[in-house]
Order: C-alpha cells, then sequence, then structure tokens
C-alpha cells in the first residue's frame, strides 16, 4: 500500500507538504487494517436492524407458511448472493468408504470410522469424516459434528487416529505443516462426549479448501467449478466447508450408529461462522451451535464494534463471496444483519456463545444477535432468549429453543463450553 512509501518520504519532507502527506496516508488507510478497532460501546455507531419479518416488498410476515414460502427463501437468497456465496447441492459421484475401524477407542468406550467422503466417482478428492460412537449405546445415537483446524490427529493424540497421507498433505498446500497429535486436543473432550451417550465426528478443513486464498483452485471449488467463471456471488471458502459439512452429514445418515435425524453441527470461530451457515442452508441439521462465531458469524456488523467487515474482507478475501466486500465501512448499507441469519435456523434450537475477553468477536453484538432472532422463533408458538441485558462472565440464558453464555476467559472452546453445550442438546437429542 502507498502509505508506507508516503511514511518513507515524511522523513524527507518538512511543514506543510507532511501534514498534507499525514492526511493522505489516513485517507488510504480507511476502511480496514490501519484503523483502530472500536471497543468502546459508547462509540457503536446508530444503527437500524432489518426486521427479519418484513419482506422486501415491505410487507409484514405473520404466519409460519408466509415467513417458509416467502421471507425465509428471500433471507437465504439475500445471504447467499451478497456474503457467502452460493452452496451447490451434493455432486453426483458423491460416495462413502469405511476406511478403519478400532472397536476399542479410548479403552472400550468407544468404536473409532475413519470414513472417507468421496466428493467424485473417480475419488480424486474425499474429506477424511473421524467418527467416534459411544460402545455403551443400544442403538443409534444423536452425534456432534464440527470441522477441525489442524487436522484430525489434532483432536486427540490416540495414536490410531491416522495421520494425513502425503497426498492430502500436498492438497493442503505448500506451506501446509503437520502439527503434532493432540495439539488441540482441549478443544475436542471426546471422552466426555461420549460418556454422555453422543457419538461426534470431525473432519479438517484443508480436505474441502485449504483456509488461504489462491484464487479458488484448489479444493473442492477446483473440483467442482471448472472452468466456470467467478461471479460475485459465486461460493467462497466459509460455503465450501459448510458444503462439507452437509456431505458429512449425508454420510452420518447412513451410519447405523448414528442417529442421523439428531446431528449438532457445532464450529468455534471462523468454523462457528459455518457452523451457523451450514445450519441455514441445510435444515437437516438438527441444532446448531455457534462457539465465539464473532464478525461474519453471530455478532451484529452494523454495530462496528472490534472485527469488521473491511477489516475481515481484507485479511481473509477468501472467506466470503465478492459482493461482501461492497459492505466495508458501509455496514450501514448491509441489507440485512447477522440475527437473520440466526433467524433461519428457527425453529430448531440454537446456542451462542461469546467468551468475556474476545471483545474481537463483540460479545454484546453475539447476544444482541440471538434476542432479535427471537420474533421468528415466536412465530412457531417457541420461547427464545429475549433478555435485554446479557449475561455476566460465567452467566448464561436459556429459554424454550435458544440459549447463550458468556464463558470468563479468551477466544476459545473447552470443556466449560462443551458441557453447557451438551446440557442444551439433552433437552433436544436425548
Ligand atoms: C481471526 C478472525 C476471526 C476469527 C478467528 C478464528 O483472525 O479475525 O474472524 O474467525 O480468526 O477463526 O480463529
Amino acid at each position: 500500500m502507498p502509505i508506507i512509501e508516503f511514511h518513507m518520504k515524511r522523513i524527507l519532507l518538512t511543514g506543510g507538504m507532511t501534514a498534507l502527506l499525514l492526511v493522505l496516508s489516513c485517507l488510504v488507510s480507511v476502511p480496514a487494517r490501519g484503523q483502530q478497532p472500536n471497543y468502546d460501546e459508547s462509540k457503536v455507531p446508530s444503527y437500524t436492524l432489518p426486521d427479519p419479518l418484513v419482506r422486501e416488498n415491505g410487507k409484514a410476515v405473520r404466519s409460519r407458511r408466509a415467513w417458509e414460502r416467502k421471507r425465509r427463501p428471500e433471507l437465504l437468497s439475500l445471504f447467499s448472493d451478497q456474503m457467502f456465496g452460493v452452496v451447490p447441492p451434493a455432486p453426483e459421484g458423491l460416495h462413502f468408504k469405511v476406511v478403519k475401524v478400532v472397536s476399542d477407542a479410548f479403552g472400550g468406550l468407544a468404536t473409532m470410522k475413519e470414513v472417507e467422503v468421496c466428493f467424485d466417482a473417480d475419488e480424486t478428492q474425499s474429506l477424511l469424516l473421524l467418527l467416534f460412537v459411544p460402545n455403551a449405546a443400544s442403538g443409534p445415537v444423536p452425534a456432534f459434528l464440527g470441522i477441525n483446524f489442524r487436522g484430525n490427529h489434532a483432536t486427540t493424540d490416540e495414536p490410531y487416529v491416522s495421520l494425513p497421507s502425503e497426498e492430502r498433505m500436498r492438497r493442503y498446500g505448500p506451506d501446509y505443516q503437520c502439527d503434532p497429535r493432540g495439539v488441540q486436543q482441549r478443544r475436542w473432550p471426546y471422552r466426555d462426549i461420549l460418556s454422555r451417550g453422543y457419538a461426534v465426528a470431525t473432519f479438517y478443513t484443508g480436505d474441502v479448501d485449504p483456509d488461504y486464498h489462491d484464487g479458488f483452485h484448489n479444493g473442492v471449488h477446483g473440483l467442482l467449478d471448472g472452468d466456470k467463471p467467478r461471479t460475485g456471488s459465486s461460493w467462497a471458502t466459509i460455503s465450501a466447508w459448510a458444503w462439507g459439512l452437509s456431505r458429512a452429514l449425508d454420510y452420518l445418515e447412513t451410519d447405523p450408529d448414528v442417529d442421523g435425524a439428531k446431528v449438532a453441527v457445532i464450529g468455534h470461530s471462523r468454523l462457528g461462522k459455518t457452523a451457523l451457515w451450514a445450519g441455514a442452508t441445510d435444515p437437516r441439521f438438527a441444532l446448531v451451535i455457534s462457539n465465539n462465531s464473532g464478525c461474519g458469524g453471530a455478532a451484529l456488523s452494523k454495530r462496528c464494534f472490534g472485527e469488521t467487515v473491511g477489516r475481515i474482507n481484507q485479511v481473509f478475501p477468501h472467506w466470503f463471496c465478492d459482493n461482501f466486500k461492497q459492505y466495508g465501512g458501509k455496514e450501514d448499507t448491509l441489507p440485512f444483519d447477522q440475527h437473520e441469519l440466526l433467524a433461519l435456523i428457527a425453529p430448531r434450537p440454537l446456542y451462542v456463545a461469546s467468551a468475556s475477553e474476545d471483545l474481537w468477536a463483540d460479545p454484546h453484538g453475539e447476544y444482541l444477535s440471538l434476542i432479535h432472532a427471537a420474533p421468528v422463533y415466536r412465530l412457531y408458538g417457541e420461547d427464545a432468549v429475549t433478555t435485554p441485558e446479557m449475561p455476566a462472565p460465567g452467566e448464561g440464558r436459556m429459554a424454550g429453543k435458544t440459549a447463550y453464555h458468556l464463558r470468563p476467559g479468551p477466544h476459545d472452546i473447552n470443556i466449560y463450553d462443551w458441557s453447557r453445550y451438551m446440557d442444551f442438546a439433552d433437552r433436544f437429542l436425548k
């Protein structure tokens, strides 16, 4: 950016010229990386949230039928066209191969299965689903499904979980480095989950789309898009990951040990954004959990608190579709906000959680988003969290089909969060 040049020239110049260059350097740095994020509630701009129950033509939505037939499809295509890009259906060649089974995982607590979810008949690309099912179960069980950041082997140090093959590592890109086993096991408390009677499944982001901007040639874009020219609403990486979650669910629906009608989708941070989008686009997900998903996830964009639309699009240009870029620094012009993404999940159970020190993800904006999704739950006669005051750190809210907690501490997911998610899931999936 010219900004660096301006600073160098300032050393050589003096007086009015310096002042002019300073002004110019401020101008070029608006609105993204150079700008300090706002963490001051009193500096949140005034904004008006669009009403999820008012159609684009201005008509009020008063029935479930009108919501399902008119307003919901309208909102879904708005989020597809303007934010995430359009998610394609399952590919024709989709098929599954159980490639490894270990019946005494975790000392006999569970059976591990590794399943290749193959995206094409030729098996040029697949995601490797790691699935644990509790051995104590007497029939199909409910399950949690979420993507992981660092590889299946990083979610546990159990030695029978496969390391990625050479071929997979090549697909993950030139900078991929295989982490040691178990580096993220704190985020995946498998023993606790299995002991409570749930199955749990995960796969690595890179199996569907490596998390860097390569112009959408690698991953599932390369496989499915062919030479189709990209448009402003072409799917980007978060849509690809959400698509991957749906393909993993396609498999889980066929697994005799899992109740495919009771699969909760869960994700942390960028993968929390993904879990919400998967829940919105795929109504088969029975419950949706967003952990510290922040900007582009549960947090209201129009508050411009912490991470903003401009900044996220600049730093992660591959996450959202190109049309979304126009709203950077112009959040007031967004024709939707994230409470409407949450509303797309209604009337299914929805849990949003924040962490008290995670101001970058705007905990207050995440909470407000949840309560502003409530009118759609109400339309279904369901109760939902509506208390205007957000809870204090260490507290939560639960009403009917929605729940929220504010974990004390930083941006993360751990057993504190999982325990609450399982308590919530017990009410709907057991
Ligand atoms: C941050 C990003 C957030 C969040 C986070 C994560 O750098 O700004 O939106 O997604 O990464 O995924 O850990």
